[in-house]
């Protein structure tokens, strides 16, 4: 007999916390795994966790299946099945095994963190079968799917309506009342999970900028960890405050407990990816946009994790390596500025993907309400997205937030000090890809001539590949014989 709510497919780490979420919400969830012992673990338990987690009458409405048919036959129609299993494979899959079973109109909600490319093929594939997918972005890991995470929902408009209850009552909530949730139409076929790349490859883009601040600080004025705590700790005081850099403050104050370091420094320097920020970037390629802040912040991932040969060039490899001689309170306040005006850039360019993708695939995207499901639940929530709402709601089509009042303002206040912190890395000789990308991006963007006149001569030269000209209308191309007409002396 019909009788949940929803059903949910995937009891690892993730799809637990969201059944507990809806259960915890007053929902009914039937809930099914492929390792049948990992349910019956998970629904056996739920009446030995604390109450924090597990609320009153919440084991009540938490129903293990040991098969899917079974599963689907107590959801009340339409079915809404929500998938949360291993991107890829795995999410195929089990859309295989719901596609015979499930009725026209019902829905299938992909909460899992697949490739927007799969998305929309599987979009397409499922409304031919008469079927509602949603292809939806889940963001803030265990403890967000518990308490309340950022939810990017794209797919079929036509099954919002059916989910949007649930998912934006287990949402993160933001605002004065704590009653705006960070949850709401993203827009259709694979933008829910486009959004959700764009959101990781912004993280990408924020942690490696505050790893540069702390490399620039540890190595430039010689801070120790307990100095870099108290700076991060007033950063998060500024326009900088964010989930981010409070995270950050408080990984200098954890010990090691086996030699009593301080453990950020027993950590060994070589990063691990998922691949989502290296998917924006691939995207960002493809589409031809800029997206270097991002793009740096993954080479940057990719270096780092060539520890080997980091350590047998440093044997090599000669450069300066002193310290900064200046004074030290302005140049901590110097840094954070890099810091501020680095991260608008990044936003700026992710929001420029996002119209160009939006562009490519017919999507309408609202970036306004993008930046509000950011604002809480995930792991780039900050401060500073309600600035971006704010100038996406002042003007809907803003073609680059740096053209925004805020943000112009934001960036020429910030100016001085980011190029002189680049240029004191520089002289220092310590990398600082993300910083640099991002101001070298914002002087390319300003300039209204760039040097590429040079480039497309050089390409008319060697490849007669034509150019066009200043002063005839675009699109008008020319040829000139270089060779024959050059004088050379
Ligand atoms: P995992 O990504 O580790 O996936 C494990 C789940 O997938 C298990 O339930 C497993 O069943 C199931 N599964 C696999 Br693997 N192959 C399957 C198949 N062929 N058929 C059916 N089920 C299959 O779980 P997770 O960490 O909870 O993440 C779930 C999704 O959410 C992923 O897409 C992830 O990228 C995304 N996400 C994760 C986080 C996070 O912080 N972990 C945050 C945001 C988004 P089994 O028990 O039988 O092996």
């Amino acid at each position: 007999m019909a009788q949940h709510d929803i059903g949910l497919i995937g009891l690892a780490v993730m799809g637990q916390n969201l059944v507990l979420n809806m259960a915890n919400n007053g929902y009914s969830v039937g809930v099914y795994n492929r390792t049948q012992a990992t349910t019956d673990d998970f629904v056996g338990g739920l009446k030995d966790r604390p109450e924090d987690v597990v609320h009153e009458g919440t084991a009540d409405r938490v129903v293990g299946y040991d098969s899917v048919e079974g599963l689907l036959k107590d959801l009340k129609s339409p079915r809404r099945v929500m998938i949360m299993v291993k991107a890829g494979g795995p999410v195929d899959a089990v859309i295989d095994q719901l596609k015979p079973l499930l009725d026209p109109g019902d829905i299938i909600i992909d909460g899992g963190n697949s490739d927007y490319a799969d998305t929309n093929r599987r979009y397409k594939e499922l409304k031919e079968a008469g079927l509602r997918f949603l292809g939806t972005g889940v963001s803030g890991g265990e403890e967000g799917a518990l308490k309340g995470p950022s939810i990017m929902p794209g797919g079929d408009p036509e099954a919002w309506p059916f989910v949007k209850d649930i998912l934006q009552k287990i949402s993160a909530k933001v605002g004065e009342n704590n009653d705006i949730p960070c949850c709401d139409w993203v827009g259709e076929a694979g933008a829910g999970h486009y959004v959700k790349m764009v959101h990781n490859g912004i993280e990408y883009g924020d942690m490696q900028l505050i790893c540069e601040a702390y490399y620039i600080l540890k190595h430039a004025l010689g801070l120790s960890n307990d100095e870099l705590y108290h700076v991060f700790k007033d950063w998060n005081e500024s326009e900088l405050e964010s989930y981010l850099i409070e995270i950050t403050r408080d990984i200098f104050t954890v010990k090691d407990p086996e030699t009593g370091n301080d453990l950020v420094d027993q950590v060994l320097d070589t990063a691990k990816q998922k691949g989502t920020g290296k998917w924006m970037s691939q995207h960002a390629l493809d589409l031809g946009v800029p997206t270097t802040l991002i793009t740096e912040a993954v080479y940057a991932r990719c270096l780092s994790a060539q520890k080997d040969a980091r350590v047998r060039a440093s044997k090599v490899l000669s450069g300066p390596d002193g310290q900064y001689q200046g004074d030290k309170k302005q140049f901590i306040e110097d840094v954070r500025q890099a810091l501020y005006a680095s991260k608008l850039v990044s936003y700026a360019q992710g929001y420029v993907q996002l119209d160009a993708a939006a562009e490519e695939f017919g999507w309408e995207l609202n970036n306004g309400s993008i930046a509000l499901l950011w604002r809480g639940g995930c792991i780039i929530r900050s401060r500073f997205l309600q600035d971006i709402k704010a100038a996406f709601d002042k003007e809907p089509n803003l073609e680059n937030l740096l053209l925004d009042d805020f943000f112009k303002k934001a960036i020429d206040e910030a100016q001085p000090s980011w190029r002189r912190v680049v240029a004191a890395a520089v002289e220092l000789g310590l990398p600082v890809p993300g910083f640099a990308a991002a101001l070298s991006y914002y002087d390319g963007y300003r300039r209204d001539r760039l040097p590429a006149n040079l480039l497309q001569s050089q390409r008319d030269y060697f490849g007669a590949h034509t150019y066009e000209r200043i002063d005839k209308p675009r699109g008008e191309t020319f040829h000139t014989d270089w060779i024959r007409e050059r004088n050379l002396s």
